[in-house]
């Protein structure tokens, strides 16, 4: 893991432009971080997923075409805290629904908590938790013939480029069999005045976010980034419909990173490309699915419609 970051740190800085991958946002403080993201003002994409949950639950259900009496797997990939699963999951056993909850999350700490927290809340819910890679871990539901629905919540699929998410889904459904489900939760494209302060809330919790990659580098990589001489700085272009986040370098400066054994020089107003967070529209879902064996089946949005997931069928 630690050599994979070095190694991915010092393609992204060698590259021009500069960039760096936002998947290493998530250390302990950046997952710290991104939960108060999520609990900020500005950023309504997990509000309004979770309208989605609590308030259309039984539209979800139907397009999922399960039988009450029927067993089906419930598939979660990055659970996280399960908040929004949560809704779903109490009406299912409510209503004696078949089925086991499968949490799969990078984070074993995040899975203990879940499976905790739900035991209490849900006692009567079946979890079995799978702590891993997604793609480790649907690999080897490879051959199991169980009915299966996954949920891919959040719009995470939008911080991977149109290429990569497509190779993503193509993946998913290479190892589900017909019928199956994927439940795929995407910010839609709006305006910059509702996505811009998303992306920059007043509180500057998302610049400390974007930042502490650089802190991240600084203590697992031994480099000497001055926090300070650096500037979170977002960008979102309504026409493509994709929020970008860079690290401005507020000076000319040059870096060390010991474990590369590089300095780094940035120029004044040079950007490190951190993270794309891609909104969505029905063309775009649609792009993107092509090549794979989904097919759309049917689009469910909270009451702003800002926010929607998509049902698309194996
Ligand atoms: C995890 N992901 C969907 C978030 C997003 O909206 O792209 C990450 C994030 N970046 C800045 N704020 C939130």
């Amino acid at each position: 893991m630690k050599n994979t970051f070095k190694k991915e740190v010092q393609q992204g800085l060698d590259a021009n432009p500069k960039t760096l991958p936002s998947k290493y946002f998530y250390d302990e403080k950046g997952d710290a971080l991104f939960v108060k993201i999520m609990n900020s003002p500005e950023y309504y994409l997990t509000r309004c997923e979770f309208d989605i949950f609590k308030n259309k639950t039984q539209e979800l259900i139907n397009s999922f075409d399960i039988q009450k009496d029927s067993y089906f797997e419930l598939i979660e990939l990055g659970a996280g805290d399960g908040l929004k699963t949560k809704e779903l999951l109490k009406v299912l056993v409510n209503k004696k629904y078949n089925f086991d909850y499968l949490p799969i999350d990078i984070s074993s700490n995040a899975l203990s908590l879940l499976k905790e927290d739900l035991k209490t809340e849900i006692p009567d819910l079946s979890i079995k938790t799978q702590q891993g890679d997604y793609f480790e871990v649907l690999d080897s539901l490879k051959t199991s013939k169980k009915p299966k629905v996954i949920l891919f919540l959040g719009s995470n699929i939008g911080n991977m480029n149109d290429e990569l998410a497509s190779k993503f889904i193509y993946n998913l459904g290479t190892n589900l069999n017909l019928g199956d489900k994927l439940l795929l939760g995407v910010d839609l494209i709006k305006s910059k005045e509702i996505v811009g302060p998303a992306y920059n809330d007043s509180k500057g919790v998302t610049a400390k976010f974007n930042l502490n990659l650089l802190d991240r580098i600084n203590k697992e990589l031994d480099g000497n980034f001055d926090i300070k001489q650096f500037k979170h700085q977002p960008e979102y272009d309504e026409k493509e419909g994709i929020a970008k986040s860079f690290i401005m370098s507020t000076a000319n400066q040059s870096i060390e990173i010991k474990a590369i054994d590089k300095t780094y020089h940035f120029a004044k107003g040079e950007k490190i490309h951190t993270e794309i967070s891609r909104k969505y529209n029905d063309e775009l879902i649609q792009k993107i699915i092509t090549d794979t064996d989904f097919s759309l089946k049917t689009k469910i949005m909270d009451s702003k419609a800002y926010f929607a997931d998509y049902i698309l069928n194996r």
